[in-house]
């Protein structure tokens, strides 16, 4: 049998299972390298805030047809090769009855920051059937998006651990370390405990269509290498064993896993599970596959503030990255970080034109 395309369909590709992001990840051959940006969805659209207006962050993210037309917004706009789910990392808390708000121009905030070890044994679980909104965001999208992937995303325990010790958004997360060596039971619980919400939230996703998904343990590079790996590691894995057991036949996507500033972790992080391994601007991509090993696809690393600047200097930072990724087994470009939200959106659009030009096999 030959592998000739459907006529009528020059490009085709079988769907989002085999799309260039899906490629990329798995260090298949690609027709070109796929770019999309952290936090596409939202921030520099002003279409986004004009459908956002009159709606708090939390509620937009579990009505249905808000998450699916924001989450389409940037693949309107830029022609991104993929998706990523609007929806945000403390999610799985405010459906599990966790009393968070998300402020503006501040991030999310906890009524009650978790401060003693009864406060972890009296964190409610989510539960499974409480997701019912986003699997039909979900199942929506993917019908929307034809052959483009939706990414699916959940936070990483440690990540989503440090918000509910701090109480909102912190620089060293001195409270959160301090509660980590000083309640290690404790603090295994909680992780524990947040591992299965980010399974459960991810399984939703992944069961309801999403192509790929992805891990953002955001904070995971303020640890030093030896706690990363004894006491924070071992849940990040316990979420992506919790999507399934790959050979047992349940339906897989790849996993992205990404952090920031996370260069002395690089060769921890893909242990997790990862096909992806995220990568911000502080290490460059040839180095960054060199420290990841062998077996992985890297994602990365544009310096988001490379957007603010003028032109000459984002094509030659994105020329430099389309290189030096040539390293690794699979690229999907993106940025090191989420886009900041005074960036132009025509410099977004104008990446991805660039990227596809310099790329196309
Ligand atoms: O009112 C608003 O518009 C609030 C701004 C906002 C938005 C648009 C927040 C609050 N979250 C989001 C969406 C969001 N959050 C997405 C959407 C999809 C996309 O386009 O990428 C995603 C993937 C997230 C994930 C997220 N939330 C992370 C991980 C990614 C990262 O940036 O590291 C983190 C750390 C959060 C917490 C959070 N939520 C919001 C803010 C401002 C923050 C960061 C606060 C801090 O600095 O600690």
């Amino acid at each position: 049998m030959g592998t000739a395309a459907t006529p009528g369909t020059p490009n085709a590709t079988t769907g989002p299972a085999d799309s260039d992001l899906v490629r990329a990840a798995l260090g298949r051959e690609v027709r070109r390298t796929p770019v999309w940006f952290m936090r596409q969805a939202g921030r520099s659209l002003p279409e986004y805030r004009a459908l956002r207006a009159g709606t708090a962050m939390l509620a937009a993210c579990q009505d249905p047809d808000l998450v699916t037309e924001i989450t389409l917004q940037p693949v309107r706009r830029h022609g991104v090769d993929a998706a990523i789910l609007f929806s945000d990392i403390v999610l799985p808390l405010v459906v599990a009855g966790i009393d968070i708000d998300i402020k503006p121009g501040v991030g999310p905030v906890i009524a009650h920051p978790v401060r003693s070890v009864a406060d972890v044994d009296a964190l409610p679980d989510l539960e499974p059937e409480a997701l019912g909104f986003l699997a039909t965001a979900v199942s929506r999208l993917t019908a929307e998006l034809g052959d483009t992937p939706l990414i699916g995303f959940a936070g990483a325990p440690f990540t989503l651990a440090t918000y509910l010790i701090e109480g909102g958004p912190s620089k060293e997360h001195a409270r959160t370390k301090a509660f980590m060596y000083a309640e290690p039971q404790a603090w295994e619980r909680l992780l524990a405990k947040l591992s299965v919400s980010a399974a459960v939230f991810l399984r939703t996703q992944v069961d309801a269509g999403a192509s790929a998904v992805q891990l953002f343990d955001s904070w995971a590079g303020v640890l030093s290498a030896t706690d990363y790996a004894t006491r924070v590691l071992p849940h990040s894995r316990a979420v992506f064993d919790g999507l399934g057991d790959r050979a047992a036949g349940v339906r897989d996507v790849p996993r992205v896993h990404f952090g920031v500033g996370t260069g002395e972790l690089l060769p921890l992080i893909g242990d997790a599970g990862a096909d992806v391994v995220g990568v911000d601007w502080r290490v460059p991509l040839d180095e960054a596959a060199r420290r990841v090993g062998p077996g992985y696809s890297l994602q990365g690393n544009l310096d988001p503030a490379v957007l603010l600047a003028d032109r000459e200097t984002l094509d030659r930072e994105v020329r430099r990255i389309v290189e030096q990724g040539r390293a690794a087994r699979g690229h999907v470009i993106n940025l090191g970080h989420g886009v900041l939200p005074d960036t132009d959106p025509g410099a977004i659009t104008h990446v991805v034109e660039l990227v596809h030009e310099l790329t196309a096999r």
